[in-house]
């Protein structure tokens, strides 16, 4: 297939590309280095240096022999997206072209406004381009869990049907994000229901938990190759944040009481997931929505896991807990519903004790690069 990624460079997108370009997908990918900018404006630089987009393709053709087209440029910019759309001519598109971090959402009117003005608008200009230059395309759009929250009923696959005096009808299911980025996405959805329902678009709205990891069988041996691994509090997800704390013996950083539950999963699961998705398309007119994550475990079950492996590492692992700077539920009900990919046929990988310490090892032999002061600013919701 020709697929496009929007977003490429990122932590899900550049490990997306290899895979897919390992699978003999024609791949395309599309960046503004947006991500790399906050991090440097923000201090909030990753473990380590990862090489430019131009780099890491020619780094990958090295080792596999295949090719990806690059585009760097920003997709809110109508006349750069009709060039890569007419140019590529995509059977599938994969968002991921977001600003995707909450905190930084919360950050400032400016932070605010650029998360709402870049997500939404990327979004409705792939719709636009695809109703455009490629009419039989494929939508994989990257949601959140988060866009759930936290409701005090089991949470459906996207769809809850509602019987109302008598009547009944399937609608979407009940949205009420936590931070304005998560906000922003449940607006995505809206946007991409209602051109669905227009012009009957191919849409998958893939409701991801937060990821963890780096390793993916496509980097295995070669560093460079690496995503972004952040850990500072803009950017980084709470396990790979934990990792490095532990290893810089930074007490963990558990906000509140730390019932906060989550929906986790693996990156090498991302990549089965897009995967199923993209070779299992939605049909015509369906705005197909998967709850995307392998198992669930609160704050403080995270921290006590990676407590036990950094024994393992004769490393002195303390848990403190800190007043939360965000305004969530620190004790709440949470079983949300996702068989629908496993029945695609995803094959989980669950957070064992040897995943943890393969990411400690890894994290280990960058110790020297952990900048302690962007671990926490404490940005107040
Ligand atoms: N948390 C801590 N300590 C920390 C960091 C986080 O206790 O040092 C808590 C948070 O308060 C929250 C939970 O851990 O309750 C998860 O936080 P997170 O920062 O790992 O995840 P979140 O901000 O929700 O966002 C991340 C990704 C986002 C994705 C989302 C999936 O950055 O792009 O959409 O995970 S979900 O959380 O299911 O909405």
């Amino acid at each position: 297939m020709k697929v496009l990624i929007l977003g490429g460079d990122g932590y899900l997108g550049w490990p997306t590309t290899m895979n897919l370009s390992a699978c003999d997908h024609e791949v395309s990918i599309v960046d503004n280095y947006l991500r790399r900018n906050i991090c440097r404006e923000e201090d909030s630089e990753a473990l380590f240096p990862v090489p430019n987009l131009h780099d890491r393709v020619k780094i990958w053709q090295e080792q596999s022999g295949k090719k990806i087209n690059t585009y760097i440029g920003d997709l809110c910019n109508w006349d750069f997206i009709s060039r890569v759309f007419s140019e590529t001519q995509p059977d599938t598109v994969i968002h991921y072209a977001e600003q995707p971090s909450a905190p930084y959402s919360m950050l400032s009117r400016e932070t605010a406004t650029l998360t709402l003005k870049n997500n939404l608008e990327v979004t409705a200009n792939v719709i636009f381009a695809v109703k455009e230059f490629a009419p039989n395309a494929h939508i994989i759009k990257l949601g959140t869990m988060g866009e759930y929250g936290t409701p005090d009923i089991d949470i459906e696959e996207g769809w809850i049907d509602i019987s109302h005096k008598g009547r009944s009808q399937k609608f979407l299911y009940p949205r009420q994000a936590g931070s304005l980025y998560h906000t922003t996405k449940v607006m995505d959805t809206d946007l991409l229901w209602f051109y669905v329902r227009m012009w009957d678009l191919k849409v998958t709205d893939l409701m991801q938990g937060p990821v963890y990891g780096l390793h993916t069988d496509e980097n295995q041996g070669n560093e460079e190759l690496f995503p972004f691994f952040n850990y500072d509090e803009l950017f980084g997800t709470v396990l790979n944040r934990f990792i490095v704390q532990a290893v810089a013996g930074y007490p963990l950083t558990v906000y509140g009481k730390g019932g906060q539950t989550r929906g986790y999963l693996d990156l090498r699961d991302t990549l089965q997931c897009v995967k199923l998705s993209l070779e299992n398309p939605a049909q015509r007119g369906e705005l197909r929505i998967f709850n995307q994550f392998v198992e669930t475990f609160s704050v403080n079950q995270l921290a006590d896991k990676v407590q036990k492996i950094g024994n393992r590492f004769n490393l002195d692992v303390q848990i403190k807990s800190l007043p939360n700077p965000r305004k969530e539920a620190e004790e709440h009900y949470y079983n949300p519903i996702h068989t629908g990919l496993l029945d695609l046929g995803l094959k989980p990988h669950y957070l064992t004790e040897d995943v943890l310490s393969e990411m400690m090892e890894t994290v280990l032999k960058y110790k020297d690069n952990i900048n302690e002061s962007c671990i926490f600013r404490g940005i107040q919701w």
